[in-house]
Formats: C-alpha cells, sequence, structure tokens
C-alpha cells in the first residue's frame, strides 16, 4: 500500500529527519464539524501543531492516492464537500483507492495511513466506540479494532455520551489497549471532563506519555502492535456539564431512532444534531477540545522524538 501513499514535501523532511509529527484526520472537518468553523478548525490545528514544534500531516484519501499532509486546496475541497465527501474508515480504503476518489479519513483509516508513513502520534476530538444498543444492532466504531492492530497514539477528548462509554472500555481491554488519562483518573466524555469511569493510568507529562509508547512499541516485550489511548479532558473552562449535554444526546438518539439512521450515518447525524439542539456551544467545545488535543499530541510527538 505504500505505493499508494504521497507524503506532503514537509512531511517527508520531517520524517527522514526524525523530527516529530502528528496525524491529523479529516472525517471532523467533513462530517464533524459544519461550515464555515470547519476549515477554520482544520487550519487552526496545523497552526498549533506547528506552535507546539512538530508538524502536522492531515490525512486523507484524495483521487485514489493516500496522502498524509493535504495543500490547503485539498483541505478546502473536504471542507466545503462536507458529507458529500466519502466517510473513509478502513473497509471503504480499498473502494475509493480502485475507483480514484476522494474521502475523509475516520480516526480508524487515520491510524492506518500513519502508521504506513511512518508517524506515531495522532490528535482528534473523540474516537468512535460501542453505540449504545450495541449488543441487538452490533454498531461498534471499526476505529476499536484500529486502536487493537495498529501502532499510533491517539490522543483524544475520550468518547462521546453518544456512545456506551463503559463498554468502549471494556473492548479496549479486551484488545490489549492501553488507556492513559492525561493528568485525569477518569476517562473524560467529550464535552465533559468526567464519566465516572477508570483510565487505565493517570499520566501527568507528555514526557512520561512518550515512555510508555517506547515501551509499547520498542521495549523487550519484544514490541506489542497495538495502539494506545491518550484521553485528554477538555479544559474545564469550555466544558458542557454532563447533567446539560445529556438530554440533548438523548434527544439526538431518539431522533436517529425515528428517522432510521443507520451505519456510518450514525456518528454525524449525533454530532450535527447535538449542535443544533444546543445552539453551536457543543461545536464551540469541540473545536476547543481538538486544539487541545493537537497540543498534547505535539508535545508527545516532540517528547517520542528526543530517543531515550
Ligand atoms: N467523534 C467525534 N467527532 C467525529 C467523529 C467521532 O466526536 O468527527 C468521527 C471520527 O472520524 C471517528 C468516526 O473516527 O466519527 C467514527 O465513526 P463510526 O462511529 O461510524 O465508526
Ligand atoms: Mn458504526
Amino acid at each position: 500500500m505504500k505505493d499508494l501513499l504521497d507524503l506532503s514535501d514537509e512531511v517527508a523532511r520531517a520524517l527522514a529527519a526524525g523530527q516529530p509529527v502528528v496525524a491529523l484526520e479529516s472525517t471532523l472537518i467533513s462530517h464533524g464539524m459544519p461550515r464555515p468553523q470547519n476549515l477554520q478548525t482544520a487550519l487552526r490545528l496545523e497552526a498549533e501543531v506547528r506552535a507546539a514544534g512538530a508538524v502536522p500531516a492531515t490525512v486523507a484519501v484524495i483521487g485514489g492516492r493516500l496522502k498524509a499532509g493535504l495543500r490547503s486546496v485539498e483541505l478546502e475541497v473536504l471542507a466545503r464537500e462536507g458529507t458529500g465527501v466519502h466517510k473513509a474508515s478502513r473497509r471503504d480504503l480499498p473502494l475509493l483507492l480502485a475507483a480514484g476518489e476522494t474521502g475523509a479519513t475516520t480516526v480508524a483509516a487515520t491510524m492506518l495511513i500513519a502508521s504506513l508513513a511512518g508517524i506515531r502520534v495522532f490528535a482528534t476530538g473523540g474516537i468512535g466506540g460501542v453505540h449504545r444498543g450495541a449488543a441487538t444492532s452490533f454498531d461498534i466504531s471499526a476505529d476499536l479494532m484500529e486502536l487493537a492492530r495498529t501502532p499510533v497514539a491517539v490522543v483524544c477528548a475520550g468518547a462521546k455520551a453518544i456512545l456506551d462509554l463503559k463498554l468502549t472500555l471494556e473492548l479496549l481491554e479486551t484488545h490489549g489497549v492501553p488507556v492513559i488519562g492525561y493528568r485525569t483518573d477518569e476517562f473524560p466524555a467529550f464535552y465533559s471532563r468526567s464519566s465516572g469511569l477508570p483510565v487505565d493510568r493517570r499520566l501527568d507529562s507528555a514526557w512520561e506519555i512518550a515512555r510508555v509508547l517506547k515501551a509499547q512499541w520498542l521495549s523487550g516485550a519484544g514490541g506489542l502492535q497495538g495502539g494506545v489511548l491518550v484521553a485528554n479532558p477538555i479544559p474545564p473552562e469550555h466544558e458542557i456539564p454532563h447533567e446539560r449535554i445529556s438530554r440533548h444526546i438523548e434527544q439526538a438518539l431518539a431522533d436517529a431512532q425515528e428517522l432510521g439512521i443507520e451505519g456510518a450515518g450514525v456518528t454525524p447525524f449525533l454530532l450535527a444534531r447535538v449542535g443544533e439542539l444546543t445552539a453551536g456551544q457543543s461545536l464551540a467545545a469541540n473545536i476547543e477540545l481538538v486544539l487541545n488535543n493537537a497540543r498534547l499530541a505535539a508535545e508527545v510527538a516532540c517528547a517520542l522524538a528526543e530517543g531515550p
């Protein structure tokens, strides 16, 4: 698949020189946020990574090529087309490549492409997980299976309460994915800092996180292959407390069910609906938490690049 991968010049140079690089996903641009905040956020994310001393590599599939590091016109296309471009998870990649099509990559597909490129650290907003009612719907995000198999650290603000967070953590444990809480003992719930559910280990510095990544991939353990989840709570000043957001989430879930929304459409629908119901407050929180994740990811990438 490496033959199908294009790195931007900047990303290629940084990787060759062993400099820190942070992957960014593109589904959050096309399917996760409305215009015009989506493009603004994509650009701010890249700036945030640079300000922290790393090189950003936004990932997507453009015209049947895997890309790490997008040109601004490519970012603009994803932002403008929105849900008109494919939402590309692992299973979609061969289909888009064969057809020469364009797709915005989810956490799963971004991890896979980052790993092919040799990028070890990736910042997103929230990961996909086990949906509520998965016992009958079987709706479990491919993000979890990718975390099980692909050696990339994913910095996120936890997972949204549109999901079943307890089952999401159960499945991560089953698949051997360590869950680190950055300056927290609790797995954060995206808009809210707490979920009442514990992380596997609290760590208070990027340096300590980098040490776990080295242990995971390089240690005497022979190199474990999977990913690591780094959960970074939304900054307190931008948090929407659980009591305030939960009724909107319940409403959005009920609407999705009534409209019969299924499969890959579920997460984008719920995000957009919660955005409407909170009159944009959830979007503002979403933007702040993803910027916060880009900063931490860049710090971790810098610590990782510093060697032993
Ligand atoms: N969660 C968010 N915002 C997002 C997504 C998840 O808060 O934009 C996107 C990510 O790209 C994630 C995908 O990988 O949704 C998960 O989709 P699904 O549940 O269909 O696997
Ligand atoms: Mn799904």
